[in-house]
């Protein structure tokens, strides 16, 4: 029997899909050109690869001071764990591909019937593997279908699709779905942090901050979303890994970059009562407005989409749900551990 891609990736991105269909971005080149301009030629010294020791402690976890989901703010308690100085990479997902033979979701037939309407009525192009690549209009919006293309083709080894440049050894692995990370980590001997690990690393022991990071600490976006990418920071899309300076904890791009998927499901806000190393709502509580027929995934720290006039989540608090079904061009992950090695 084929193995299908995971049937929650289907029910939101449809409607932007339809939205979406008649810039064809399966066939028209010009977006094709605009996705792959984003694609960086620089290579940056490569950083550690020992894990970092994170002694556990109390820190203030959440913000009310931008978006309402990231509060209300609660002192929480983490455990000691050890984290991946930077986020998985392509050369590190090769191997992995290379020792096990996975194929991702984004690799594998797609199911009409996830769609739940009639056939007649999917755009042909969503019928075919591929994923969401961030393909840039060509004038102001504030509407996300402009920017979100789905593209046949596009994986993890091709993330601007067919045509464009292959993957990058030392940038980060994206076009991932859930389970392909699971598989991943399963592998390594690692896992995914839960949402208040991750943000206790991303933080640092700093204060809470509502600025855009400086152009050299985090790979974010400099000039106004969607169409002027002034690329201060030296890149217009996904950096290699370790191109930033580091956090207090010698943690690379724990905030701009790629989005970091964690392991709590995804609803608007922090439970105050939940203070002693947190592991978000159950699976039946979660909800996120923007893919409400499924339970999403928290993922953190914003991308090199996040701007000022736009996505102010280049900041350790920040949060949205991460649709588990369906990777995209702008989504990564890292790995923790429970021991040393
Ligand atoms: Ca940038």
């Amino acid at each position: 029997m084929m193995t299908l891609r995971g049937r929650a990736a289907w029910p939101a991105f449809m409607a932007l899909a339809v939205a979406a269909c008649e810039r064809a971005s399966d066939m028209d080149p010009a977006p094709l050109q605009a996705a792959t301009d984003f694609a960086a030629q620089t290579a940056c010294p490569a950083p550690p690869k020992q894990r970092v020791h994170i002694k556990g402690g109390v820190f203030l976890m959440g913000s009310d001071a931008v978006y309402a989901e990231e509060g209300p703010p609660r002192e929480t308690r983490i455990n000691d764990f050890w984290i991946d100085p930077h986020e998985v990479t392509n050369a590190q997902f090769a191997a992995f591909v290379d020792a096990t033979g996975y194929v991702t979701i984004a690799e594998k037939p797609v199911d009409p019937a996830q769609f739940g309407v009639p056939a007649s009525q999917i755009p042909a192009h969503m019928l075919q593997p591929g994923s969401a690549v961030f393909t840039p209009p060509d004038r102001p919006s504030r509407n996300y279908a402009d920017w979100w293309d789905y593209v046949p083709g596009a994986n993890w080894k091709t993330p601007y699709g067919p045509g464009g440049p292959d993957a990058v050894a030392g940038q980060p692995v994206v076009h991932l779905a859930w389970d392909d990370m699971q598989a991943y980590a399963a592998w390594a001997g690692g896992r995914l942090p839960t949402e208040a690990e991750w943000e206790y690393a991303a933080s640092a022991g700093a204060p809470d901050t509502t600025a855009q990071p400086a152009p050299d600490v985090a790979n974010s976006w400099q000039g106004v979303f969607p169409v002027v990418n002034e690329a201060k920071d030296g890149f217009k899309g996904i950096a290699p890994v370790g191109c930033f300076s580091p956090n207090a904890f010698g943690l690379y791009d724990m905030v701009g970059n790629v989005w970091e998927v964690t392991t709590d499901f995804y609803r608007a806000g922090h439970d105050p009562s939940a203070r002693d190393n947190p592991r978000g709502p159950s699976e039946n509580d979660a909800y996120d407005p923007l893919n409400p027929g499924f339970a999403s995934r928290v993922m953190k720290g914003g991308s090199y989409l996040c701007a000022p006039n736009y996505c102010q989540r280049y900041r350790p608090e920040s949060r949205q749900g991460r649709d588990p079904g369906l990777g995209a061009s702008n989504v990564g992950f890292r790995l923790v551990y429970d021991t040393q090695n």
